[in-house]
């Protein structure tokens, strides 16, 4: 194995011991979260919170043990703890190793694919407190720009953790040997331009006029206004569909439309938004909201909603533009 650990690529990257812990506490959960998505079907944890397993036995739906792993094993210099998964923020004030970081997480992204066994995912954003804030639940709604660190584990073929620290991208693939994540992609870019889009296509009936007309002139082709054929994908997995296009281009769209405009959009602005944003601009690509930059978006509070348009950089300027227009 002539790969970098984590931790030695973080210190190469001159990242903060204590944030290499806190990072590390992560990968330790991921792991752990990738070992129950993987023996799911064994335990009977698969589908919804009162499936049974082979004995008979009533289980916990696996968002929340996987939300409880989480919560378990991430703690070192942690502030609070803000999961897709639970109401209230978790101030860790009074935990022996509590520090100045707020850490916002999706436990189990796309777990509507467990079912079926495709891919899943865990998605974090850390934000460090400069100043000695009041520890209440207001204090948590930060600007993505504000983030100094963010990524997911994929449970796919492989476990992969992908991670910016501010200083492009790097993926990490877990060594079942070792339990190691080895450094597999040393800096992920994102191509400029594509011919690729990711979007939940159903819901076509519902969307604004600009995603409508930006789709319809994709899917004109060669001889439409793109003047090239596109290709489409979606896996119902924001953490499968961003590590396509981290690996090799193309953009999502989970636009606001009819059936979500009163909450905002569809997918979640601290958890999955800011992160995925955060990762996408730093491996050279971008992320709207349709009407300006995710990051820079103000949160009103921690479970707020938002439309999401990310990956190539001149086809999320294009969308923009059909926006603008
Ligand atoms: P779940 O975690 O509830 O499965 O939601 C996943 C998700 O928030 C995101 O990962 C997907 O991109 C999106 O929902 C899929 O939404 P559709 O069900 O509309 O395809
Ligand atoms: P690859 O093995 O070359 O990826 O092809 C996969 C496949 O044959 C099927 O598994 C899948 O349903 C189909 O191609 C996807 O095709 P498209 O690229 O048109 O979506």
């Amino acid at each position: 194995m002539s790969q970098p650990t984590l931790r030695k690529q973080l210190t190469t990257q001159t990242t903060p011991d204590d944030l290499i812990r806190l990072i590390e506490d992560i990968a330790s959960a991921c792991r752990r979260i990738g070992d129950e998505v993987r023996h799911g079907a064994f335990a009977g944890i698969l589908g919804a919170a009162d499936s049974k397993n082979v004995q008979g036995e009533t289980q916990k739906e696996l968002d929340v043990i996987s939300d409880e792993i989480f919560a378990d094993m991430v703690s070192s210099g942690v502030a609070a703890l803000v999961s897709e998964e639970v109401e209230t923020v978790n101030w860790l004030v009074d935990a022996p190793n509590a520090g100045q970081f707020i850490v916002y997480y999706d436990p189990l992204d796309g777990s509507s694919n467990l079912d079926v066994n495709l891919s899943v995912g865990t998605i974090f954003s850390i934000v460090r407190l400069t100043t000695d804030v009041a520890r209440d639940d207001t204090t948590t709604r930060i600007p993505g720009t504000e983030q100094i660190a963010a990524g997911y584990a994929i449970y796919g073929p492989s476990t992969q953790l992908v991670v910016t620290v501010g200083q492009g991208v790097q993926a990490y693939t877990h060594h079942p040997g070792s339990g190691e994540f080895l450094l597999t992609t040393p800096q992920m870019r994102i191509p400029e331009q594509t011919s690729e889009f990711a979007i939940n296509a159903s819901r076509y009936d519902m969307w604004e006029p600009p995603v409508r007309a930006y789709i319809d002139d994709c899917l004109r082709g060669a001889d439409g206004p793109r003047g090239r054929k596109f290709n489409m994908r979606w896996c119902a997995s924001m953490v499968a569909d961003v590590h396509r296009i981290l690996t090799r281009g193309g953009v999502f769209l989970y636009p606001k439309d009819s059936g979500n405009a009163e909450q905002g959009g569809k997918l979640r602005l601290m958890y999955e938004a800011n992160p995925m944003g955060l990762l996408v601009e730093a491996a050279g690509g971008a992320a709207s909201t349709g009407a300006g930059r995710i990051l820079e978006v103000a949160p009103t509070g921690h479970h707020q909603r938002v439309a999401v348009i990310l990956g190539s950089r001149d086809e999320v300027a294009l969308i923009d533009d059909y926006h603008s227009r």
